[in-house]
């Protein structure tokens, strides 16, 4: 009982506090080997000029928001003009799109955020350009044309065994990789679909004018990295040594203008296939991480995720030391994870003890914080913020009629930070928890290597001199276990999970952090 009255002081202590709007700072400074991303559709996060579409100078406006909530860092989704509502098919590489404001908008955001510490990383998408694109435009008018190399072409006959073969990926349910432009016998490559034509990496021009548009962001513009978008399909899939080398060279192109420049990429797979990236790309998605989180709870198998990503990180650790695990939660291709758990609130806040109480560098994607839901088609997943309720919400986008993320099923903001329990001060809280103990945010992954129940996830987090041990309780029904020897320290407790003389008691969904 004793501990258990401690652990509501605690609680309460760490909820007032984290009030103050002050964020650890102990280990704000290993972004981005750790500290948490927060990925933004600008779209539709905050419409400052009331057009119905979120904007820069939105974002702007609530950096403090990201700052509030203890993020180092924004992905931002593609910035530049395209025809689509996502803008995943650029036309024009140096400009900002219209609709979310103008370039020194942009450089005023990141004048801003870098006075809040904040980090900014753009979605790059060389992988393909829009159809639209002058370089496009001009390739598709003859065999003749300069740009003709810039993508990849090839007559009908010769692709004919190919033109409806293709199967599915993870990341593309495209059947139909070569397109008629119908002006002659020519075909065109593209592998998502025929609006997103391949760039020609084989053509040294065409690897110029990315460099060239790496280095314009970084030293004009002045961000701090970059999201590497469909990183594996730079060459196609029978090249992945030509993939990995183009990544090396382009890492090394971008460092010599910015020697910390911080590069992630999208490689949708497996980690066998996900590890030869690294050289290029120092970090990388881990994919694995989010559907092992998701299969762990659909079989109430609490080790499977612990065992799994211990794998991984010994996995890539044999490779090499320099990488950054970038788990996530979520992200803008997935369903939103509440509707991935059930809409189950105690789920859904321990799945955020989960990830935050393991190794890496997670990503968060905006919305979450306040339990936004989603299903696809993607769009639903891209839903406006709910900032506050609709009458008083000047800033809500308006571009789509939202059909899950609305005031009756998701509490927005502005209510939630008056709510102890609400999933923003939740967030907030373990957050902050991981940003200030070294050993949840930089700590060595270790294996609880006694028998446990089913039903649970334990491990160690060591760094230095702190030594944490973690339970979390994947069933709707209570366990109970002995903690090992000299964990008695509750420096965590979600779901009225408590110790008591050695003995855990974890009730449904409940998570404990202990320190030695
Ligand atoms: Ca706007």
């Amino acid at each position: 009982m004793k501990n258990y009255l401690l652990l509501s002081i605690l609680s309460v202590l760490t909820i007032l506090s984290s009030c103050d709007g002050n964020i650890g700072t102990d280990v704000k400074n290993h972004w981005p080997h750790a500290g948490i991303t927060y990925e933004i559709f600008i779209q539709s996060f905050y419409d400052s000029d009331g057009d119905g579409i979120g904007d820069i100078n939105g974002v702007t406006k609530k950096l403090y928001h990201v700052k509030e909530l203890g993020a180092d860092a924004i992905w931002f989704m593609p910035i530049m003009p395209s025809p689509s509502y996502h803008k995943y098919d650029v036309t024009d590489y140096k400009e900002i799109h219209p609709d979310y404001g103008t370039m020194d908008d942009f450089k005023n955001l990141i004048k801003e955020a870098h006075k809040k510490d904040i980090k900014i990383v753009i979605d790059m998408i060389i992988n393909h350009t829009s159809t639209e694109h002058p370089w496009f435009q001009e390739s598709q008018k003859g065999r003749d044309n300069p740009y003709r190399d810039y993508y990849v072409w090839a007559q009908k006959d010769t692709i004919a065994d190919f033109l409806n073969k293709k199967t599915i990926t993870l990341d593309s349910d495209n059947i139909r990789q070569w397109h008629d432009p119908g002006h002659g016998e020519d075909f065109y490559y593209g592998f998502f679909y025929g609006g997103m034509p391949d760039l020609n990496f084989d053509n040294p021009k065409v690897r110029e004018e990315i460099y060239d548009i790496g280095r314009f962001w970084l030293e004009e513009v002045g961000v701090d990295g970059f999201r590497l978008d469909a990183a594996k399909h730079i060459f196609p899939d029978d090249r992945p040594e030509d993939n990995h080398a183009f990544w090396k060279e382009f890492r090394e192109e971008m460092t010599k203008v910015k020697p910390d420049v911080y590069l992630v990429g999208e490689v949708y797979d497996m980690k066998e296939i996900v590890a030869p990236y690294l050289p290029g790309l120092p970090a990388l998605f881990n994919f694995d991480f989010h559907y092992t989180l998701l299969e762990a709870y659909d079989k109430v198998d609490g080790m499977l995720l612990a065992k799994k990503q211990k794998e991984i990180l010994d996995f890539y650790n044999a490779i090499t030391d320099d990488f950054i695990d970038a788990t996530f939660s979520s992200n803008h291709d997935q369903p939103r994870l509440l509707n991935s758990l059930d809409q189950n609130p105690k789920k859904y806040k321990q799945a955020i003890n989960i990830l935050m109480s393991m190794p890496g560098a997670p990503y968060l994607y905006y919305g979450e914080e306040i339990g936004m839901l989603g299903k696809k088609p993607d769009e639903n997943i891209r839903e406006p913020f709910l900032w506050d309720i609709k009458a008083n919400d000047k800033g809500r986008a308006t571009w789509i009629e939202p059909e899950y993320s609305i005031d009756d099923t998701v509490t927005p903001l502005a209510i939630q930070k008056s709510m102890s329990t609400s999933y923003f001060n939740h967030y907030k809280e373990i957050i902050r928890l991981r940003n200030t103990n070294r050993a949840l945010a930089l700590g060595n992954l270790e294996l609880y290597e006694e028998s446990v129940p089913k039903e649970l996830m334990a491990y160690y987090r060591i760094h230095d001199k702190q030594e944490l041990f973690v339970v979390h309780n994947l069933s709707d029904q209570e366990v109970k276990i002995t903690a090992p020897e000299d964990y008695s320290w509750p420096i965590y407790s979600f779901g009225m999970a408590d110790i008591q003389e050695g003995q855990l008691r974890l009730p449904a969904y409940s998570s404990i952090i202990l320190e030695k």
